[in-house]
């Protein structure tokens, strides 16, 4: 067998287009426009060679292969590596990295601990922090928007509303960047965060301990299934990991990315200031625009047949979400950021069954931080370049200089 990233390579089905593109270079994920463009452009499916993958990019397609949980599976892994033939780097997630029915009920826990009525206590606590935040940087006027603000806001309440006693903002933020960059090939953003493996995986996984968390906390309502027979205590750990895996790094992203497409459109701030109903659209539309996770993969656990196209069992196929979230055959107009557009059916938080499970949580952070902003800052404006951050799997900003002026 002939393996390639993890898993086996396979040559193409006739007719699916062969693209001799990199996808993982620094170059591409620092400016995939014009890789999307071009991945939507030659079909429903390209090969490519370089990691022996298929790549789907139109909303249509991607769609489908993220709603059939049966022939496009997560236990194989969402990344290039198939778990089925190589030994992950850490033990694989018990709620993204599997299939029903394990799934089922780890997937039940963690959406009773993220239902809008466990989360809506955290209101107060948000508001309170992002105020307090935002006034400090209004009285600055000049800053750093993703150290100071970005990341600011959520490791402050994320820590504290899931009941953590000790927290680390580095390594917080860190691990979630390590998980999205181990999705991707073996290339230098993929071995500088495995180098930070022996530095951050053992606090991550000391800080999901039941003894590590208040019982007050989203962390003390999972180990509460764990008492009642739902999930086992090691599996309760898990779950806590998976809230530090997916929770922190996209909802740092999240209000980064949101700050740029505000400073990038003057005119949308105008219209988030006089009508604060907008703050969820405007995430909403930030999230489609922006796309935090730009790709995840699934594999096909058996033959199959997508747009026609002959799929083997096996087949890694890279969803780049990002482009769907930018096809125009979907949004007509995809390169406008229109913050009433009400973008129904993005792709951001993926679809079907592993749909994100903490995005109630992620629009409440957003729909907080952008009517506090809406409320106290007349004007968002670029201090600086802005510096995107290459990842395998994350769209995010490395730097953002702002300016903020008071109302
Ligand atoms: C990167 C990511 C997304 C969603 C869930 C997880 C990780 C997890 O570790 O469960």
């Amino acid at each position: 067998m002939n393996m390639i990233e993890g898993h086996v390579a396979f040559e193409p089905a006739a007719g699916i287009p062969v693209w001799d593109i990199d996808p993982y270079t620094e170059e591409v994920l620092l400016n995939a426009g014009d890789y999307y463009a071009e991945l939507r452009r030659h079909g429903p499916l390209v090969y490519i060679p370089k990691y022996s993958v298929l790549a789907c990019g139109r909303y249509d397609e991607t769609r489908e292969i993220f709603s059939d949980h049966t022939r496009f599976v997560s236990s194989r892994g969402v990344g290039l590596n198939d778990f089925k033939y190589g030994k992950p780097w850490r033990a694989p997630s018990i709620i993204l990295e599997v299939d029903p029915p394990d799934h089922t009920k780890t997937r039940k826990v963690m959406a009773r601990a993220l239902s809008p009525k466990a989360i809506s206590g955290l209101k107060d606590a948000f508001r309170e922090a992002a105020e307090r935040i935002v006034d400090g940087l209004v009285a600055k006027g000049r800053f750093e928007a993703v150290a100071e603000l970005a990341e600011a806001f959520p490791v402050t309440v994320f820590p504290k509303a899931l009941g953590m006693v000790d927290s680390d903002r580095r390594r917080l933020v860190d691990y979630g960047a390590m998980v999205f960059n181990a999705l991707g090939p073996d290339n230098k953003f993929r071995r500088a965060a495995m180098a930070q493996v022996p530095d951050i995986v053992p606090w991550i996984t000391a800080a999901c301990a039941r003894d590590r968390l208040t019982k007050d906390g989203l962390g003390a309502l999972i180990y509460g299934a764990a008492d009642d027979g739902e999930v086992t205590e090691e599996e309760a750990a898990m779950l806590v990991r998976s809230f530090l895996s997916a929770g922190v790094d996209t909802t740092v992203t999240g209000i980064g990315n949101a700050l740029w497409c505000l400073a990038s459109n003057p005119r949308e701030y105008d219209r988030l200031k006089a009508d604060l109903a907008l703050a969820r659209p405007c995430f909403e539309e930030v999230l489609r625009f922006t796309s935090p996770v730009h790709t995840f993969a699934r594999t096909a656990n058996q033959d199959t047949e997508v747009a026609g196209y002959g799929i083997a069992e096996g087949t890694k196929i890279l969803c780049a979400l990002a482009s769907a979230n930018l096809d125009p055959a979907k949004w007509g107009d995809p390169d406008i950021f229109r913050i009433d557009r009400k973008p129904v059916g993005h792709m951001a938080f993926g679809a079907g069954i592993h749909g994100c499970v903490g995005q109630n949580l992620a629009r409440l952070e957003l729909e907080i931080v952008l009517s506090v902003l809406a409320e106290k800052v007349d004007r968002i404006e670029f201090d600086g370049e802005p510096v995107w951050r290459p990842n395998n799997a994350i769209h995010a900003l490395d730097r953002l200089p702002l300016k903020f002026v008071a109302k």
